[in-house]
């Protein structure tokens, strides 16, 4: 569209730390997918680097980026990755004077001045429509400023344009670009089969849980790409790519009964079979249900248990009685489907006893798989607010600083997160649950597990990756 240049180019920045769920998921970044296959129908060309999954250190990916000259530069960025972002976006600044800078995702979202020394333009929340018009006004030489949801610079300092409202029809903007990433990146270390892929179909959640960045980042609109339309990705994904299970990352899978019903009804029709997992809320799913997702090939449904103790999930606003959690797991299984389990530790408020109670909830439930987590007060989340985190100054702003078990467990100090997490999921993983892993688990699940962990042993080996810091090299209490 530029007369040959390269319009678009995205970066999916490398990792400043390595965390436990690279071990056992990764997927291509399907924000920069999304948002390079809508530029791309509206004409524009794009190019991805996937700097986090082929793990390229910053300054390779700037002179790779300095070499392709596009007309506009995005980066996508989390809590994690910021100073790797920081570093990409300053060094290319002067290699790349002409072109506009611009980021998004669940950081710039919520904290812009971390960025404002260097990008032109932020995009807050949902990237597709205000992405696209940012490229079109730049490549065409318009005026920024009526894009809405958007931040820009203005001199020394920032403006916002104004909130734009959520796109309704989500298959309008829905042509995730493949193509442009390696597809052989996506790994699931607990599917049933392999190739694998990850989906977000849905947006936006009526919920209000004080931990959580998803609602102040989406809405609570709820909206979904259609069940046609999801089919036919998901065909496209199993005839080009011969995917044969689907991670489906959407927060709330089953919040519309009626929309998965018929997704199970067409899936099952169909010829080749898929198996897939997502996750959901102990609230969105009855035995019909269930049943019905069985017989259309899923296999796990993650679900946030988060606590034991009634104080505690009310003070998180997950509109949950405990006693729910066990129903739901109950039934799931019922339904011959795995429950992943997700608790966390170090609420704020929370007492020792509470621990207990979460502890205890879990082995109640006795999930197939089990995960204990640290609260961590993520920007935009109702936590981060009141942790004051919002008026932290942007030169003081450092992902270790998100180590938060230390500051809110203030019933339970001097005990490290680490062994907080080793205890309870030896209280949980007892010998049942092994057995239950094992018999559960496919001898090539296992195998691609096994390959999975030499990979990681010989990524932190190489001097190549020194760039990547170990997520317990962190300082913690
Ligand atoms: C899939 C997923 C993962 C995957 C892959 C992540 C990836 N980088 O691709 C895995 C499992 C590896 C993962 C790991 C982690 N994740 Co994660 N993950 C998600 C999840 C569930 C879906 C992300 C997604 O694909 N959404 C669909 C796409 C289309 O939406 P999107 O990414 O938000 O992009 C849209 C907009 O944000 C915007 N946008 C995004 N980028 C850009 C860039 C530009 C230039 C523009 C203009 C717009 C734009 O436009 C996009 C299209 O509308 C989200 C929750 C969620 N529902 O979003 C959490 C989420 C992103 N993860 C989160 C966290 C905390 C983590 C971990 C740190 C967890 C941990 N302790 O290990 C690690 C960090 C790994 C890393 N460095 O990336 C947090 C981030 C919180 C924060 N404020 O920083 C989220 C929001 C969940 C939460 N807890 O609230 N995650
Ligand atoms: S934790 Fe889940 S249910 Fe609660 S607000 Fe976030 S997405 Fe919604």
């Amino acid at each position: 569209m530029t007369g040959g240049g390269l319009d678009i180019l995205l970066i999916n920045p490398p990792p400043s730390i390595l965390t436990y769920s690279d071990y056992r998921f990764q997927n291509v970044p399907l924000s920069l997918v999304y948002l390079a296959g809508h530029a791309r129908k509206l004409g524009f060309t794009a190019r991805i680097i996937d700097a986090y999954n082929e793990m390229i250190p910053a300054e390779e990916v700037v002179s790779m980026a300095a070499a392709l000259k596009p007309a506009v530069l995005g980066i996508t960025c989390d809590t994690s990755r910021l100073e790797r972002t920081q570093t990409i976006f300053r060094s290319l600044r002067d290699a790349l004077p002409d072109a506009l800078f611009t980021a998004g995702g669940a950081l710039p979202s919520f904290r812009q001045d971390v960025f404002f020394p260097w990008v032109d333009a932020v995009v807050k929340g949902e990237g597709e429509a205000a992405f696209a018009e940012l490229v079109s006004n730049r490549l065409e030489g318009k005026n920024l400023g009526g894009i809405l949801g958007v931040y820009l610079k203005d001199g020394e300092d920032y403006s916002y344009t104004g909130d734009r409202s959520p796109i309704r029809d989500l298959d309008s903007c829905f042509h995730p670009a493949w193509d442009l990433v390696d597809m052989r990146h996506n790994f699931y270390s607990w599917g049933r089969r392999s190739p694998v892929a990850t989906l977000v179909l849905s947006r936006g959640c009526p919920g209000r849980c004080a931990y959580c960045t998803i609602h102040p980042l989406w809405g609570h609109q709820h909206r979904q790409v259609s069940v046609e339309r999801s089919i036919a990705e998901i065909d496209k994904l199993q005839r080009e790519y011969g995917v044969r299970e689907i991670y489906f990352k959407d927060n709330l899978f089953t919040l519309n009964k009626d929309w998965v019903h018929r997704f199970c009804a067409e899936l099952q029709a169909r010829d080749v079979k898929l198996a897939w997992s997502c996750g959901t809320g102990v609230r969105y799913v009855d035995r019909p249900l269930l049943k019905a997702m069985r017989k259309a090939g899923c296999h796990t449904i993650n679900y946030g248990f988060e606590s034991g103790e009634q104080a505690t999930l009310d003070r998180m606003r997950k509109g949950v009685a405990v006693e729910q959690n066990l129903e739901a797991a109950r039934l799931t299984r019922e339904a011959g489907i795995r429950v992943f389990g997700f608790f966390m530790i170090g609420y704020p408020g929370e007492t020792e006893e509470d621990i207990r109670k979460t502890v205890g909830l879990a082995k109640r439930i006795e999930p197939d798989i089990v995960m204990f987590s640290r609260v961590t007060p993520f920007p935009g989340s109702e936590l981060w607010y009141q942790a004051g985190l919002d008026k932290m100054p942007a030169d003081e702003f450092r992902v270790q600083d998100f180590n938060w078990y230390a500051r809110s467990s203030g019933e339970s100090p001097g005990v490290p997160f680490r062994r907080r997490q080793r205890e309870a999921m030896a209280a949980v993983r007892g010998r049942r649950y092994w057995m239950r892993q094992l018999t559960g688990t496919p001898p090539s699940a296992l195998l691609r597990l096994l390959a999975r962990f030499f990979w990681l042993l010989k990524v932190r080996l190489q001097p190549r990756y020194r760039h990547v810091r170990k997520f317990t090299d962190q300082p913690t209490l």
